[in-house]
């Protein structure tokens, strides 16, 4: 198949999941075009893989230069240069109405059916908004496959916008052999890690509040990989708490897995998550996760069996789970080899990658 792949290419989950999966498609013999704003992160130099940039015209009169308009035409123009089968966008603004336009712009010519993968914000916030709202569960409906990465995104999906749309839940995955844990770990220092892009909603000061109670009983240090917003500020805690030592801001890095490989515990203390990538990325590399009970998270994570489950701010309840894993090896180890287990037994690309394959199929066929 000919397939188009819209994501935000240089920030957060969405666009992990998209080049990950343009990535995997390739592998498996698809044309694979990117069509964003600037080269995906973690695209590998792939000559298989083509890029194509949209540029987005400023002129005075602008405001706000159209970004949506230029990316519309860009979708239309390579599908028609490369007889594109269908266009999959993920994050549902703006890109699912980029792609209406340029499915309707090509319909005297070529079908172009779209999918719209669902990931999280653009349903539970910015979608919510009234600005956006109507827009967003029209080109919801519009779509000719819709796609969520979990089943609570799937229900919430249905309950704030009422689509009455089928919307199939795929789960995020993992590519198991690039993930995975370390052969023999290192004695020494036990480790905490925290991967995200620092936004409000990671609650990212909570981590450092963690630590800094974790440490009150157990030898610990936590490395933060990641940038943001609230960088500065979990900087400025980790000093007041007295614990800068013993914490590493590692800033954005491309070798997630072999970070991954040095931890203990992953700590995902989210305000809210669909998903929760960065926990699954971590499971699969068998490191244990404590997270919060939020959104899709316990679709991914056990309690007590692959991970920790704990209230949003409860950050004793959730240091409490650290000083058990960090204080127990065998048990961290027990924890360790269920995460990797689940991660491979239900996530791996080898079942999820093939039902966005089918879902291209019926889309195409539908016409
Ligand atoms: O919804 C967002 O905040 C954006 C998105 C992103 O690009 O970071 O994150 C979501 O998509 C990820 C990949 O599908 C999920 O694993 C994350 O749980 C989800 N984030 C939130 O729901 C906050």
């Amino acid at each position: 198949m000919r397939i188009g792949i819209t994501c935000y290419p240089t920030y957060g989950g969405s666009g992990i999941v998209a080049t990950e999966l343009g990535l995997e498609l390739a592998n498996r013999g698809h044309q694979i075009h990117f069509i964003t704003y600037a080269n995906p992160i973690r695209l590998s130099e792939r000559p298989d893989i083509l890029y194509h940039e949209v540029e987005v015209m400023n002129y005075p009169l602008f405001q706000y230069p159209p970004y949506s308009l230029a990316l519309a035409s860009r979708m239309a123009e390579v599908a028609a240069a490369h007889s594109l089968d269908l266009l999959h966008v993920h994050y549902a603004i703006p890109h699912s109405v980029s792609a209406m336009l340029a499915r309707g712009m090509l319909a005297g010519t070529r079908r172009l059916p779209f999918v719209t993968t669902l990931h999280g914000t653009d349903i539970t916030l910015v979608g919510m908004d009234r600005s956006y709202f109507p827009i967003t569960k029209y080109s919801i409906e519009q779509s000719d496959g819709v796609t969520s990465i979990s089943e609570n995104l799937r229900r919430q999906t249905i309950e704030t916008f009422g689509v009455t749309k089928p919307i199939e839940v795929i789960h995020n995955f993992i590519n198991a052999s690039l993930y995975s844990p370390a052969v023999e770990r290192k004695p020494g220092c036990k480790r905490i890690v925290h991967v995200s892009n620092f936004r409000p909603v990671k609650r990212v000061l909570d981590c450092i509040r963690i630590h800094a109670i974790a440490r009150r009983s157990v030898e610990c240090e936590l490395w933060m990989v990641g940038d943001g917003p609230d960088r500065g500020a979990a900087e400025r805690l980790a000093h007041e708490l007295g614990v800068i030592d013993s914490v590493r801001f590692l800033g954005k890095r491309n070798d997630i897995p072999a970070l991954l490989r040095e931890a203990h515990v992953l700590l995902m203390p989210s305000e809210m998550e669909s998903f929760g990538l960065a926990a699954l990325e971590g499971m699969a590399s068998g490191v244990v996760p404590v997270a919060t009970r939020v959104g899709g998270v316990p679709e991914l994570i056990a309690e007590g069996v692959s991970g920790f489950l704990c209230d949003v701010g409860d950050v004793d309840g959730q240091a409490a789970r650290v000083v058990e894993l960090l204080g127990d090896c065998a048990r961290c180890e027990t924890m360790a080899a269920a995460a990797r287990r689940e991660a491979v037994e239900r996530f791996s690309t080898d079942l999820i990658i093939p039902r966005y394959e089918a879902m291209y199929r019926r889309v195409m066929e539908a016409g």
